[in-house]
């Protein structure tokens, strides 16, 4: 791919991909939070659980582009934490739940990839919303930094954990899982316009200051993680993931324990969060494209990079441009 070997007009800007091949090199990335979370989550005093996460783990490790996601035969005690969330879960949706998330979730059981019984393979959900919105699925041994986890959205490319919580925390975890991206991510990737929204988080994340890659992490936690919208008809309801794969969460967004703001990207892109407990604020978007209007005006003025670039959707390549 030509663009591969585009040389970044100055040396400070950070190395990115320029196609999906070029995210090879991001899958083994040293996690982010790995070590933090050790001490945090129950399962880090299962020696069995982790055995098997590690084992889970190799296969992202070792994933090429372009290759099959690896099947996983989940385990009985793997299917009945799926099982007891996905069955929990599916009751709220009905009533938070935005209408694109909840078609989606329809056609992914007309389709039989989503069922309570077993845990759905990432391979086959991947197709699924390749054929609906261009976006494909990559499996990840856990959290990357927020860098390379936004820069693979540019290229419609989905970063997924392949392993499942631990069975004593399963409303709640704080890091992601496969029931996270399944029950909360998979669904939204098949709308086109949220598609957009997350594409373009990506697109600006691509060579990005670490200052503006802080805030634009801000935004994705404020929308693609945590987003609520408006419904005309139904008032607010949920389009963020870790909303949607939360009962926890959930419900703390929809009581009063929390505060509603408008989305504004420049309000969202300061507000800390942490990973670890559950969220104080939401944000609500009038709708996706609303929401990915005022994303671009807010990167045109905010995000101070040096350079342009264009993302040529017929190649899946973006080409750097240097600024006037
Ligand atoms: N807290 C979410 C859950 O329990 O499903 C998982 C995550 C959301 C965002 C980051 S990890
Ligand atoms: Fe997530």
């Amino acid at each position: 791919m030509m663009s591969t070997s585009t040389t970044c007009p100055s040396s400070a800007i950070p190395w990115f991909p320029k196609c999906t091949t070029d995210l090879d090199s991001h899958s083994v990335a040293v996690l982010q939070f790995g070590e933090e979370l050790e001490s945090e989550y129950v399962g880090a005093n299962d020696p069995e659980y982790r055995r098997r996460r590690n084992e889970i783990a190799k296969i992202a490790s070792m994933y090429r582009t372009g290759q099959p996601i690896p099947y996983i035969e989940y385990n009985d005690n793997e299917r009945a934490t799926w099982k007891a969330l996905f069955c929990r879960m599916k009751s709220m949706h009905e009533d938070f739940a935005c209408t694109e998330y909840q078609d989606a979730f329809k056609v992914l059981e007309e389709e039989g990839l989503f069922a309570s019984d077993d845990v759905p393979q990432l391979e086959d959900v991947s197709n699924f919303l390749r054929s609906r919105s261009g976006f494909s699925l990559r499996p990840v041994t856990g959290l990357l930094t927020s860098r390379d986890f936004m820069n693979s959205l540019a290229f419609r490319v989905f970063y997924c954990t392949q392993y499942i919580r631990h069975h004593s925390n399963v409303f709640f975890t704080p890091e992601p899982d496969v029931c996270h991206e399944l029950l909360g991510h998979a669904p939204m990737f098949a709308d086109p316009d949220f598609a957009q929204l997350a594409q373009e988080i990506g697109l600006a994340s691509l060579g990005a200051s670490d200052e503006d890659i802080v805030k634009l992490s801000n935004i994705f936690w404020y929308t693609i993680e945590f987003g609520l919208c408006k419904e005309a008809g139904k008032g607010i309801r949920a389009y963020g993931a870790g909303l949607l794969s939360s009962f926890t969460e959930l419900e703390n967004a929809f009581s009063d324990r929390s505060e509603k703001r408008p989305f504004s990207p420049l309000d969202a892109a300061t507000l800390e969060h942490s990973i670890v407990d559950i969220n104080t604020t939401y944000y609500v978007a009038n709708s996706f494209e609303c929401a990915t209007n005022q994303l671009r005006e807010y990167v045109q003025q905010h995000n101070n990079r040096s350079f342009k670039l264009t993302y040529d959707a017929k190649t899946g390549t973006v080409n750097v441009i240097d600024k006037p």
